[in-house]
């Protein structure tokens, strides 16, 4: 079939986008001809992320605004609506990392991670899906898990709690808006090189057990989950609801 992946005409938000895997999700979308809204809490490096895009012949735009802040997320999706950036495709990606034993975590901490990780895709896939729903031309919501929200792993207690509560959502958010012909899916990435993982890869005892406990034997790469998230943003998957894809080299497969 022709043009099955073909995102020519749609428009894709990507929340904390400005670097990492939310800016590597759009650079896949928009080579396939989505147009591209980026997000982030800081102006310049957003601005320098759009310049990128825009370098390759990419269409992109910017909107400043923290995904926790509900007042923020709400007014973000009024300026867009003002600018007449209709949302088709929504990937939640913002997440935050950090690595501390659960008894000496403060609360202020775990509920940073947790709203950062998990309430913000509650906050944005809420707007998203209003609109959605009220255009009657369905839509596609991509939330990003983890190899977390199957497994823990010591120290990462606020972020494999969101995790798992990311794939948890998605079904939600499925058994409600599938209705509506939209599409809700997650991708799990495995161990990916990325900067909230480069203190990870640094360290020659994780960096051997990452690679002994991959049957890939390697970090996974940002740009090895462009498949996947093109696939889940396109037509490709209209039939597909309520499922999370984990690109992790096989980790989750193989004890
Ligand atoms: C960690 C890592 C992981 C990965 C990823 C795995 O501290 O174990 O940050 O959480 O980033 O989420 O899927």
């Amino acid at each position: 079939m022709p043009g099955l992946f073909d995102l020519t005409g749609s428009t894709a938000l990507i929340t904390g986008s400005s670097r990492g895997l939310g800016f590597a999700f759009g650079e896949a979308l928009a080579a396939h001809g989505a147009t591209i809204v980026l997000n982030g809490t800081s102006a310049e490096r957003l601005d320098s992320a759009v310049k990128s895009l825009h370098a390759k012949g990419y269409a992109a735009e910017k909107t400043l605004f923290d995904v926790s802040d509900q007042t923020a997320v709400v007014e973000a999706f009024k300026t867009l609506d003002a600018k007449g950036l209709i949302i088709d495709i929504l990937i939640n990606n913002a997440g935050i990392q950090l690595r501390k034993p659960l008894v000496d975590l403060e609360l202020s901490e775990w509920q940073r991670v947790i709203d950062t990780n998990l309430t913000s895709a509650f906050l944005v896939g809420k707007e998203a899906a209003k609109r959605m729903i009220a255009r009657k031309q369905g839509g596609k919501i991509i939330n990003i898990g983890s190899l977390m929200s199957e497994c823990a792993r010591a120290t990462v207690a606020p972020y494999t709690t969101a995790k798992g509560g990311i794939k948890m959502l998605t079904r939600a958010m499925t058994a409600e808006w599938a209705q509506h012909n939209i599409q809700v899916n997650a991708i799990g990435p495995g161990y990916m090189a990325t900067d909230m993982n480069a203190a990870l890869i640094s360290n020659p005892q994780f960096d051997s057990w990452v690679k002994g406990r991959t049957p890939s034997g390697r970090w996974g790469l940002p740009d090895e989950l462009a498949g996947t998230a093109v696939y889940l943003a396109s037509r490709a998957s209209n039939y597909v609801n309520g499922q999370i894809i984990y690109v992790d080299g096989g980790m989750l497969a193989v004890l």
